[in-house]
């Protein structure tokens, strides 16, 4: 069967989740902001939507910048929130995981995942199994995302860069060198300002021309290892497996006490809150949760840690709070010490659909 991988990218990620949680700034320039706190401009933006774009606000451009040229266009300037991008990403990738065999969480807009298997390596099957997983992303987060499939994480890495917003790219193998021929050096992952900087003073600017180039120029310059891989990249050759990369492997959730304390109820009065969270992450990931942990730092702060394993996996928010209960229980029986901070875990997550685990790839 022919290799097949999808990348997905979402679109202007943070700008389109504060659309949606904000829809009366739709239509407008939205830009989305690292405050520096120094004074109320100062910073730089974290990204913008496509009406900020058309004023040449992007991402990593001082914010003044952005208010300049924003003038008089009615642009709403917002603050990040990390833990929001963070939860509906989260979600969004869950939703990616369940569609492939193999899944990788690259960053916090991005997602692998090998399709091989589910498209019996058929291009057109492929394309199918990328427009219901945009579908469904649109249907259960109304946000838009732009997909790439090609034989290999770095074809299909660029390929989702290739139409934006809403886009699908399909690269199949005999396509590859010509799509990536004509690009710019700087679109292979890995590429910086820099490298670019430094190809463009050799001549070469377009991955065509890197690929005509004598590989031992390329490794004078870079090394006999980067120009190696650099050389396979201009030919969209790329072997690396689709693993489990930075993918969450648990949800955990700690927090410092009102006061020091040794009264479980107390204790589990302020879990309460913290288990809710981890319980919509898990009905949210579409997932379930095969472990259940907890961890309290006394006031010497001493750490202490229990979790148990469950017979079958669960996604109920009420068998956390009871296993958690348990836990602490014993944590307080087996200790003298008042608790400043305590927290909570789900692990050994699982995707509801069942064969295809969340992390265990
Ligand atoms: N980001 C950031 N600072 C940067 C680049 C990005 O804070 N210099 C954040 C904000 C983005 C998110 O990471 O929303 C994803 O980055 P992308 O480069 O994928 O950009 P966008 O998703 O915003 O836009 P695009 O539609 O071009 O993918
Ligand atoms: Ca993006
Ligand atoms: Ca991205």
């Amino acid at each position: 069967m022919e290799r097949i991988v999808l990348h997905l990218d979402m679109d202007y990620f943070f700008a389109q989740v504060e659309e949606n949680d904000q829809p009366e700034y739709r239509g407008k320039p939205v830009v989305v902001c690292v405050y520096s706190g120094r004074t109320g401009e100062s910073g730089v933006v974290s990204t913008a939507n496509y009406e900020a774009r058309k004023y040449k606000v992007k991402s990593g451009i001082p914010i003044k910048a952005a208010m300049n040229n924003l003038k008089g266009a009615d642009a709403v300037f917002l603050p990040v929130r990390h833990e929001r991008y963070a939860e509906i990403s989260q979600g969004v990738m869950g939703i990616v995981s369940g569609y492939g065999e193999k899944f990788e969480y690259a960053s916090i807009d991005e997602g692998a995942l090998e399709i091989t298997g589910a498209a019996h390596g058929d291009y057109g099957n492929a394309k199918g199994i990328a427009e219901k997983m945009k579908g469904e992303i649109f249907e259960k987060f109304h946000l838009t995302c732009s997909v790439g499939i090609g034989p290999n994480r770095l074809v299909a890495k660029i390929a989702s860069d290739f139409r934006k917003p809403d886009g699908l790219t399909v690269v199949k193998p005999q396509e590859a060198e010509e799509f990536l021929g004509g690009m710019e050096v700087g679109k292979i992952p890995g590429i910086g300002k820099k490298s670019r900087e430094f190809l463009e003073t050799m001549g070469i600017r377009k991955i065509g021309d890197l690929r005509k180039t004598d590989p031992a120029l390329i490794a004078e310059a870079f090394g006999k290892k980067t120009a190696g891989w650099l050389m396979l990249a201009a030919k969209g050759i790329d072997e690396s497996e689709v693993g489990t990369g930075g993918w969450q492997k648990q949800i955990s959730r700690i927090m410092t006490l009102r006061r020091d304390t040794r009264d479980l109820e107390e204790i589990m009065g302020a879990m309460g809150e913290l288990i809710s969270d981890v319980a919509k992450e898990v009905r949210e990931r579409n997932i379930a949760f095969g472990n259940v942990g907890v961890n309290a730092i006394d006031e010497n702060l001493k750490s202490y840690t229990k979790a148990r394993t469950l017979p079958h996996p669960s996604e109920d928010e009420g068998e956390i709070k009871g296993i958690a209960g348990e836990l602490f229980a014993e944590i307080l029986k087996e200790t003298k010490t008042g608790f400043r901070r305590a927290g909570i875990k789900v692990e050994k997550l699982e995707s509801k659909k069942g064969q295809k685990t969340l992390g265990e790839f």
